[in-house]
């Protein structure tokens, strides 16, 4: 693909992907999440020279990588920043162990929680681990910073995090290309010491690698990606990543020093900085982490007690804080708020729907699912972190006893279930649990965009390929009962969830229909006809946004909502909401 120095445009995602091209990148594993997706989603652009995988979760992802690394070839791997928690356990080891082939983890943070459980920062996460962090602020800097990212993993033995944020990942600038770099792959060399990491080996490991985080510190003072551009005196900011925009934008004619490499600091290129400015400002995004270790070298300097912890920043709220003024400039407009639903023909909703009949609670997890929580479905009472309703359900029973859990059950999407719930199903059948599991199976993971999974027989690449039988794997996990039911069958349903939750053993119920979205197919319509209509509201009941009263109080059909699900017909008594037409639509 030679198309050297054309220049194009492309969202920070997929200027990472070229980024990850360009590098010499030969392997890459991910697990989908928001804003990090489209980065493995752009790779299979470049599958004659990379392989892409969806691993079942970050941790095997991060892994995967790790073992191409070892082998010799430059890896990576890509994930959300709570994908990095499920990930950290191999991410302090290798960390300790150090690099063949080049190795980075690209992790996307979400401030503002666009779509996320947490805002947690994964700067925090890189210094405790004691991992170089890179962060770029456009998507130029984005495909630039991969490349360095590899340089500086070879060069320093160590492992690299690219953090972005949802802000770049998602939004679109000018790049240049450049050729894919020829790396050799490098021989591997048996070396015991550096790669089984037991405590001998880990202990020499440890001073090795602090020695070698010092020698990038230093190294960092002169990196080009940290670059002062010097201004007026008289205001100084610090900053990095996507706050650089909104610095330059908020007060342009400051002195600031931007920050390729977030972690380590350059220390005395920051020293230096400090003493030019006559007041210093550290402005980042979520946790203090460059201002305290900046205040804790005796720098003066103001950070967050002006600037939040939460959310994203603006330009006007940078110029507000810092100089008390706004700029000339509208604030976007805002979106009008529009409460998060399931979209009309979910297979999710009939499943809800009854459990709400049932008035059962579900511990729940997350996915499109995790709105079973909004009204007028209510079911789901707690989401924690992926795989969490398996093993908090079993949690409730163990403190409160089998009969306590007869009331719930756990809830968990088919792609969940494959990350992290078979450890929590597992770890109910091991320890004598007796609760009731619905695997909500989809055929995909519906929440990030339609990603395939082991399950759904296609690989990320789109060959076909071996597809977990869900059903099957719980039973060899020794769960003996196991259903299958059509999620729009909810007479079936109910028969079902009352029966399996009122057993003194592990139930797994796995209702299947595939994601409305899925299926491009014209669908048959349904209407409501007014006459027969006696305004029941039965048909309401599930909450599908398709459907509304008129004024008189009889049930309307919005036709360019309406997926042909059914569900609607299937709950009127009064034969007044009829199918209209079929296969065209
Ligand atoms: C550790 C972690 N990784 C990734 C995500 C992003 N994420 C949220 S839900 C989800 C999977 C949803 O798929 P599925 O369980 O099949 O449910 P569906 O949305 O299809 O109903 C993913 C990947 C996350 N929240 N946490």
């Amino acid at each position: 693909m030679s198309n050297e120095n054309q220049k194009v445009i492309m969202l920070g995602n997929e200027a990472i992907a070229r980024g990850a091209y360009e590098a010499g990148v030969k392997v890459s594993a991910a697990y989908p999440g928001t804003p990090s997706t489209e980065i493995s989603e752009n790779l299979v652009k470049y599958k004659e020279d990379i392989y892409a995988e969806w691993s079942p979760n970050e941790k095997v992802a991060a892994e995967v990588a790790i073992g191409a690394s070892i082998s010799g070839v430059r890896a990576m791997a890509c994930m959300k920043h709570v994908g990095l928690n499920v990930a950290s356990d191999p991410l302090y080891t290798v960390s300790y162990m150090g690099v063949n082939g080049g190795l980075v983890l690209v992790v996307a943070d979400d401030p503002g929680l666009y779509s996320s459980q947490n805002e947690q920062d994964t700067r925090m996460v890189a210094r405790a681990a004691q991992v170089p962090v890179l962060e770029p602020s456009d998507s130029m800097e984005a495909k630039e910073f991969m490349k360095e990212a590899f340089e500086i993993s070879e060069q320093f033995d160590r492992p690299v995090i690219l953090r972005t944020t949802t802000r770049l990942a998602h939004s679109q600038g000018i790049v240049s290309l450049c050729e894919r770099k020829r790396v050799e792959d490098k021989t591997y060399v048996k070396d015991v010491k550096k790669t089984v990491m037991m405590p001998g080996n880990a202990k020499a490991r440890h001073i090795v690698i602090e020695k070698k985080n010092l020698e990038l510190a230093e190294a960092a003072n002169t990196f080009s990606m940290n670059r002062v551009e010097m201004n007026d005196t008289k205001i100084g900011v610090i900053t990095s990543g996507i706050p650089y925009q909104y610095v330059k934008e908020a007060i342009p004619n400051a002195s600031v020093l931007k920050l390729g490499l977030v972690n380590p600091l350059p220390k005395k290129l920051i020293q230096e900085f400090a003493e030019k400015v006559e007041t210093l400002y550290i402005v980042e995004e979520l946790d203090p982490v460059i201002e305290e270790q900046v205040k804790s070298w005796g720098i003066h300097a103001v950070g967050k007690e002006i600037f939040t912890v939460q959310g994203e920043y603006s330009a006007n709220m940078i110029r507000r804080a810092i100089l008390g003024a706004t700029l000339e400039m509208k604030e976007p407009a805002k979106a009008p708020g529009r409460p998060p639903i399931l979209c009309p023909g979910c297979p999710h909703r009939s499943v809800y729907y009854v459990l709400n009949k049932l008035k059962m609670h579900a511990a729940g997890d997350i996915g499109c699912y995790t709105l079973g929580a909004v009204a007028p479905l209510s079911v789901v009472d707690t989401t924690i972190c992926m795989g969490a309703s398996i093993s908090s359900l079993h949690g409730m029973e163990k403190a409160k006893g089998k009969e306590y859990v007869k009331n719930w059950v756990a809830v968990i999407g088919d792609s969940t279930f494959l990350h992290t719930g078979v450890n929590s199903l597992m770890n109910m059948m091991y320890n004598k649990a007796t609760g009731t599991v619905m695997i909500l199976d989809n055929s995909t993971t519906g929440m990030t965009g339609h990603q395939d999974h082991a399950a759904t027989g296609k690989t990320l690449l789109g060959e076909p390929t071996y597809a977990i039988d869900i059903a099957a794997l719980c039973r060899a996990m020794g769960v003996k009962n196991v259903v299958e039911v059509n999620a729009f069958n909810i007479a079936e349903l109910e028969k079902v969830i009352r029966e399996e939750a009122a057993k003194d053993e592990v139930s797994v119920i796995i209702t299947k229909s595939p994601c409305v979205l899925l299926d491009k197919s014209k669908k048959p319509l349904y209407i409501a006809h007014t006459d027969r209509c006696k305004k029941c509201g039965m048909c309401m009941k599930p909450g599908c946004p398709a459907m509304t009263r008129n004024e008189d109080g009889t049930v309307h059909i919005d036709d360019t909502m309406c997926t042909g699900c059914g569900l609607c017909a299937t709950l009127c008594k009064f034969d007044a909401i009829e199918l209209v037409k079929a296969g065209e639509r």
